[in-house]
């Protein structure tokens, strides 16, 4: 029988063998379940990264994984150069669930926000007018909308677009949270402008949640001046900040929707662009696409993941466990916590360093006293579990932490 590898040998193989593009804290996952993982040696943790939001539903749900496995065992992928008997029920399902015309199954959460980049400069170029050479998108800074090469032209964080060569244009960037900044844009160079792509919930700049009204107003602002409002939900949608989608705090219905990680609730790479007939009638055939976009297997999982949503009431548990998550931690005694926020079970802890400890320190304590998380920048900690957490798991994980930040008194 072959060995079993510690998790020093493991993390000993990724860095001889795999590149370097992570600075993963030291843990090595080998199973996971509902809101817990464990590590090679068996130890257990709270999960409060869920992947990035990914896996909302809980690890290895089992209604999502018996979709999977059903769906493996007949056809993992047609292409679509043919059809298939999954996909049409997939799109027929996902767009009655979020209410839009039509859906673009993609396969990461770059892709869908490529997705709609492409479809707002198509309509931007073919329905309103704009000289082709010419199409605009707004985009804020601090924005996190994956790492290819488009997307990162858009980004201010030299982590993300320094020394990769030319950066695409046609992007103006303006402060989040700031109407008056989209306002000037918009008079100053509203006819060459497609659109204007936000997260309604800043989830890499360290949960930034804007002000209430922020995105209606934006909102409005876009049809006044006929702009797209395209909304990147991959991190912040399907129930993690308490609604089925963060814009849904406010009533906004965009454009085009941007959906990927909890999409499958962890299981499978799956994302997509949902938008109106107006809009996603603007690319014809052969004029976008993916080879595994749509694939049998992920249009059953995605079925699967948004129907666990639904029967689980993750939305109402994200609502009221983020409450007692943000009530019982700002409640810490302690000089290192400097602020809390966020909505629903998205949220950030800000750390105020002490005696040259920091977050990174304050996350390496959790994970030796059983939660697992990890900073977005320096001294922001993310903490995210997934939505199926128990009130008993997130209190027993909240005293955990608790621990963790007062060991450093
Ligand atoms: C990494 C960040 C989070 C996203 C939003 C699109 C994407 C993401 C709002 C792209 C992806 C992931 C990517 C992962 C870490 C994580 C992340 F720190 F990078 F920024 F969550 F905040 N829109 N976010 O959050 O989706 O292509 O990855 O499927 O790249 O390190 P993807």
């Amino acid at each position: 029988m072959t060995q079993k590898l510690s998790s020093a040998q493991l993390m000993e193989m990724e860095s001889r063998y795999g590149a370097h593009n992570y600075h993963p804290l030291p843990v090595v996952l080998a199973k996971g379940k509902g809101a817990k993982v464990w590590d090679v040696e068996g130890k257990e943790y709270y999960d409060f990264l869920s992947a990035y939001s990914a896996v909302n539903q809980g690890h290895c749900h089992p209604k999502i994984i018996a979709a999977m496995n059903e769906q493996a065992q007949k056809l993992t992928l047609s292409s679509r150069a043919f059809y298939n008997d999954s996909l049409g029920v997939y799109e027929k399902f996902v767009t009655e669930y979020f209410g839009y015309d039509k859906v673009c199954p993609m396969n990461s959460g770059a892709e869908a926000d490529e997705t709609a980049l492409k479809m707002a400069r198509r309509w931007g170029v073919v329905k309103k007018g704009i000289p082709n050479d010419q199409v605009k998108i707004i985009c804020c800074e601090g924005n996190f909308h994956g790492r290819t090469m488009t997307i990162i032209s858009m980004s201010k964080d030299p982590d993300s677009y320094a020394n990769y060569g030319p950066l695409a244009p046609g992007f103006i960037r303006i402060p989040y949270n700031d109407v008056d900044a989209l306002q000037k844009a918009l008079e100053a160079e509203g006819d060459k402008i497609a659109g204007f792509l936000v997260e309604p919930i800043q989830g890499e700049a360290g949960v930034y949640v804007p002000d209430e009204g922020y995105l209606k107003k934006c909102y409005d602002l876009c049809k006044k001046h006929n702009v797209l409002f395209i909304a990147d939900e991959v991190q912040c949608g399907i129930a993690r900040t308490g609604k089925m989608l963060a814009c849904d705090h406010e009533g906004v219905r965009p454009d085009i929707l941007i959906l990927g990680k909890a999409l499958s609730g962890g299981v499978y790479p799956i994302s997509a662009a949902l938008a109106d007939d107006e809009i996603m009638l603007c690319i014809k055939p052969g004029e976008h696409g993916s080879t595994f976009g749509g694939n049998p297997i992920a249009a059953r999982v995605a079925i699967a993941a948004l129907e666990v949503i639904k029967e689980e009431n993750l939305m109402e548990r994200a609502e009221k466990l983020g409450e007692i998550f943000r009530t019982e931690i700002r409640n810490i005694n302690s000089p290192m916590i400097e602020l809390v926020r966020g909505k629903g079970l998205l949220n950030a802890v800000i750390i105020r360093p002490k005696d040259g400890k920091e977050a990174w320190d304050v996350c390496l304590k959790m994970r030796d006293l059983g939660v697992l998380a990890k900073p977005t920048h320096q001294h922001i900690i993310r903490f995210a579990p997934p939505l199926v957490i128990s009130e008993e798991e997130l209190r027993d994980a909240i005293s955990i932490i608790k621990e963790a930040i007062l060991s450093f008194e």
